[in-house]
């Protein structure tokens, strides 16, 4: 790094196990840096980067010499943006192995979801059988809300299996393949088009409670929702109206509002629903840990970021 790193801290602050990996890789890769996991913090006055999931509190006022804030997650929605210091960059996580875990689990939901898998499983747990028409995969409309970096990636390999994609964000882009809409302007159309939503989307406040009953109701008729952005986009009294009414067929949920929901809550055993604990997709401590040097070695050489969060925007 520089010379000035001989003094600084790198705090860790989230899973101790992942960040005993994070340790060994900043052991071989920057020796010079004094790399530690909360909550053994050292002088916090050495603090120079810091990693968190759950950020500590008055971070400003703790840590008078942070350079640098990094989020262990591609999502930064738990820090508090004005209580951060102008001059200190936020930086969202963008790494290979968040990437390959997001398609993992979408392509997983969506190709479950084409082959009516969740009809099958309650066929056979009354023991009934009946076949339902194949649909091919060109007739199937998949449509992701969010073309970032998961985004993106997730529609890169849906496209391969041939299903007609559409993707909508706020700004207009081309993708090739890839039928794409922006803004409040482009939402309608996007949806209309769209029987398999998947909300891949930051969590700010003009995205909070999106996914809500006058979104469901511009989706065709029994379309199906894979959620994988955060808990609070989602409107759950809404989401189980628009099943039980069978305006939205299936719905698979990683995230909810709150995380784990409450004991008896109607989303853990409706019949439409398939849960899974906020696991679409986990930070891999190698990679990301590596992707962080590289971000140091950006901010020493004056580089630009990679993942640097735009406070404007909200991510
Ligand atoms: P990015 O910041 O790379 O992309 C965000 C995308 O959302 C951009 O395309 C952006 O549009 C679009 N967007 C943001 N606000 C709006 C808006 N108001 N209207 C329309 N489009 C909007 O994020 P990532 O792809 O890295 O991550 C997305 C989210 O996925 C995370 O924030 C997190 O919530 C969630 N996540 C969930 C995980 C899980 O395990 N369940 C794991 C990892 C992430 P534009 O391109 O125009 O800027
Ligand atoms: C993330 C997450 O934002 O795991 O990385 O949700």
């Amino acid at each position: 790094m520089d010379e000035k790193d001989q003094e600084a801290t790198f705090l860790y602050k989230a899973d101790p196990e992942r960040g005993r990996i994070w340790a060994q890789v900043f052991a071989q890769e920057a020796p010079e840096i004094d790399f530690r996991v909360w909550p053994d913090i050292g002088d916090p006055a050495r603090v120079a980067y810091l990693a968190a999931w759950e950020p500590p509190d008055d971070i400003a006022e703790r840590f008078p010499n942070l350079r640098v804030l990094f989020s262990t997650g591609a999502g930064i929605d738990q820090f508090d943006l004005d209580a951060l210091p102008a001059e200190v960059p936020l930086v969202r996580m963008v790494e290979p192995g968040i990437i390959d875990g997001m398609i993992e689990y979408v392509v997983f939901s969506v190709l479950a979801l084409h082959r009516d898998m969740p009809a099958y499983r309650r066929q056979q747990a009354c023991e009934h059988w009946q076949p339902i028409q194949v649909r091919t995969a060109a007739s199937r409309r998949v449509g992701v809300l969010g073309l970032g970096s998961l985004g993106q990636a997730v529609l890169a390999r849906l496209k391969l299996f041939g299903f007609d994609c559409a993707g909508w964000a706020r700004s207009p882009r081309t993708i090739e393949g890839v039928r794409t809409f922006s803004g409040t302007d482009g939402l309608a159309s996007f949806l209309g088009g769209t029987d398999v939503l998947v909300c891949l989307l930051p969590l700010t406040d003009e995205t909070r409670g999106m996914l809500c009953a006058r979104l469901f109701d511009a989706l065709p008729r029994g379309a199906s929702l894979v959620h994988v952005g955060r808990g609070q986009h989602l409107r759950d009294v809404d989401l189980l109206a628009a099943l039980d009414a069978g305006q939205i067929g299936e719905a698979f949920l990683d995230v909810t509002d709150p995380e784990p929901l409450p004991p008896g809550h109607a989303l853990w055993r409706h019949p439409r629903v398939w849960l899974t604990p906020h696991i679409a997709s986990m930070t891999q401590p190698e990679s990301a840990a590596r992707v962080v040097l590289d971000n140091l070695h950006r901010h020493r050489d004056g580089e630009p970021l990679l993942g640097l969060v735009d406070r404007g925007k909200g991510y």
